[in-house]
């Protein structure tokens, strides 16, 4: 190469960097997530985005955006500032929000079928469970979401007595204020507890104010909701899960266009695992850990008598769950069959 070419090409190079530049400088100027969206859904879940229901709303909307180029954009609303837990089915049906991330379990009366999945039936973890919640939602096809499309389900792993005080006996647990959702509430008074219940954002407030002295659900809230600066026990004793539903109203879903509604199907059979896992695999185990590192938390094992003891009084309950379905004309036993059945499947998977 002479001096003169080289120059030409030199000058070449600067000129296709800078168009190359132009280029990525547009590019990085209109990135595809922040071009104007064809479609904006608002998104409302009750309780703070740090917690694992939170991330996976957070987790739907990046990925809803990403497999639809930038088409659909979702606004989030967690922490209650939209809708709260008690009014989240009501308020999407009324078009407060597009979507909503609600509990079922906190309203058997208004999801009696999906409350059967919260009996005390053994589940080993929340991918089992979330797995199952969803299968059996696809087969069943309750009622009970009828107004709605539900574009994801999970559970909580199964729930554990979280206490101020040491709970390693029926003794101790007698008359003890514990806060449960849903069919918490009379696997607590199975147990001999005296059970409130109310949603997760209330119990902070009510540990400190001395209300309830402790709560049962899955161990994250220790950290998530700095439960364990409080409650410094763990009673080793796995009980049922919390079932969570995000939903749309379906007559706006079924507006949506085809390939919005494809992804939509496609993240909705995603989500029970993704949130399983996340909530399994680190969320749990991380918060136990800060519990016991940052505050002394013990976790308490029951003698073998006495966790025989509580299962025997716990048994009754799946007999009665059905009576009381079946006397609503719901499909009760089959129902818990299945959800045995895929509990099996699915744990072996
Ligand atoms: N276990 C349910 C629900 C629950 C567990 N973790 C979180 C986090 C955020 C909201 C709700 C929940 C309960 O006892 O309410």
């Amino acid at each position: 190469m002479n001096r003169s070419t080289s120059r030409a090409h030199r000058l070449l190079t600067l000129a296709s960097a800078l168009a190359l530049g132009l280029v990525a400088g547009v590019l990085a100027v209109v990135p595809q997530s922040s071009r104007a969206a064809d479609i904006t859904l608002t998104y409302a879940f009750f309780a703070p985005a740090g917690t694992f229901p939170g991330r996976q709303m957070a987790h739907w909307a990046e990925q809803i955006n990403k497999r639809t180029n930038g088409k659909v954009e979702v606004r989030t609303f967690p922490g209650g500032t939209l809708l709260g837990a008690r009014e989240m089915y009501d308020g999407v049906s009324k078009g407060v929000a597009d979507i909503g991330l609600g509990s079922p379990s906190y309203d058997p009366g208004r999801f009696p079928l999906t409350s059967g999945v919260s009996l005390p039936l053994g589940f080993p973890n929340s991918t089992v469970a979330s797995r199952t919640l969803w299968a059996a939602t696809k087969e069943f096809q309750p009622k009970e979401y009828a107004p709605y499309k539900v574009i994801a389900m999970f559970t909580t792993e199964p729930g554990h007595i979280q206490s101020r005080n040491p709970v390693r006996n029926a003794a101790d647990l007698k008359g003890l204020k514990l806060r449960a959702a849903g069919t918490g509430v009379p696997v607590l008074a199975a147990l001999g507890a005296a059970p409130v219940g109310m949603p997760m954002p209330e119990v902070p407030q009510a540990v400190q104010t001395g209300v309830i002295e402790g709560t049962m659900t899955s161990r994250e809230v220790l950290k998530d909701f700095r439960l364990a600066e409080t409650l410094k026990f763990v009673t080793d004793y796995p009980t049922v899960v919390v079932t969570f539903a995000a939903v749309m109203d379906r007559k706006r879903f079924e507006r949506l266009p085809d390939d919005v509604k494809k992804v939509i199907d496609e993240l909705a059979e995603e989500m029970p695992v993704w949130t399983g896992q996340y909530h399994d695999q680190q969320n749990v185990g991380a918060a136990l850990q800060w519990s016991k590192q940052q505050h002394q938390l013990q976790v308490l094992t029951l003698a073998d008598d006495e966790r025989a003891r509580w299962d025997a009084a716990l048994a009754p309950m799946v007999s009665n769950w059905i009576e009381e379905m079946k006397a609503k004309g719901l499909p009760a036993e089959r129902y818990i069959d299945r959800v045995r059945a895929l509990r099996d499947r699915f744990a072996r998977q």
